[in-house]
């Protein structure tokens, strides 16, 4: 593009306008992966791993669908106001107040919107905490000042006792679970608020001290999948991360036997637990 014609763009507002337009469309594009374009079609929702995506990603999608149109309704309402009532002579215009209907109007129209709203919600809400189902595997997750303790209940599955992972200095914890059976999770902290959080999951949960909680879902895709702590629980908040491992059930059964051959056994509930921690008791006895 030659000086004088970046001139003449720059001269005119709508070449201008048209310009950028082009240059911020091929950005777009040209930085899109396929992946990347699917997760916009999800406006941002990673791609699901649990049976619990489906309906939380409805409502998602659906209330931002429903917040356009209210936000092209008013807007569209703004510019017509704007055009049809401008300025036409030094005269005060019609003043005008009181009007009934149009204020019982805007008082009905937000209460509709938000019975809507609440209607899907609580819907929503109840599909995803549903934990009335019969677990395959019960999983007891503690987290603490600044890690993850993940406890697998094994009596019913092939190792036959009690498991648990804890990561180490140099790896992360690592929560392991069999594709396509049901989770229940119970949920605990022993100091602050901390919350079980993976995005694939569509599922967030917080971690109340004395105050454990449980929930229910079943991963559907078998994949590693990035979890976090999403409530800022202090100094080391952002080292409380831990990979999820969605495996088969023959993967499964034999990562809790290497557990268990790693001396991994029995559960940890977190802080004054650590003298439990495998290989540690030894020296405590040895003091
Ligand atoms: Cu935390």
């Amino acid at each position: 593009m030659g000086l004088d014609k970046i001139r003449t763009v720059l001269r005119s507002p709508r070449r201008l306008g048209l310009a950028v337009a082009t240059v911020a469309a091929v950005a777009l594009v040209a930085g899109c992966s396929p992946e990347r374009t699917a997760q916009w079609g999800r406006l941002g929702l990673p791609e699901a791993a649990s049976d619990r995506a489906e309906p939380m990603g409805h409502l998602w999608v659906n209330t931002w669908i429903a917040a356009l149109a209210v936000g092209v309704l008013v807007w569209g309402l703004i510019i017509w106001a704007i055009v049809r009532y401008r300025k036409r002579g030094e005269g005060v215009p019609r003043q005008t107040r009181y009007n009934l209907p149009m204020e019982i109007m805007y008082t009905a129209v937000p209460f509709v919107i938000i019975s809507v709203l609440f209607y899907w919600t609580v819907r929503v809400q109840n599909e995803v905490l549903d934990d009335t189902k019969n677990p395959d595997l019960v999983v007891n997750v503690v987290g603490e000042k600044w890690s993850w303790i993940f406890n697998y209940e094994g009596a019913a599955r092939e190792v036959g006792e009690d498991v648990h992972d804890i990561g180490t200095m140099e790896q992360i914890p690592s929560l392991y679970l069999p594709v396509g059976e049901t989770v229940t999770f119970n949920v605990s902290s022993p100091d602050v608020i901390h919350s079980f959080w993976v995005p694939a999951f569509y599922f967030k949960r917080d971690l109340l001290p004395g105050q454990p909680t449980s929930f229910q879902l079943t991963p559907t895709k078998e994949g590693v999948f990035a979890g976090k702590c999403a409530e800022l629980c202090g100094t080391y908040h952002s080292a409380m991360i831990f990979e999820v491992h969605v495996v088969s059930s023959e993967e499964f059964e034999a990562h809790l036997k290497q557990l268990k051959a790693d001396g991994q056994t029995g559960q940890l509930m977190g802080h004054g637990d650590q003298h439990r921690i495998s290989g540690l008791d030894k020296k405590e006895d040895g003091e």
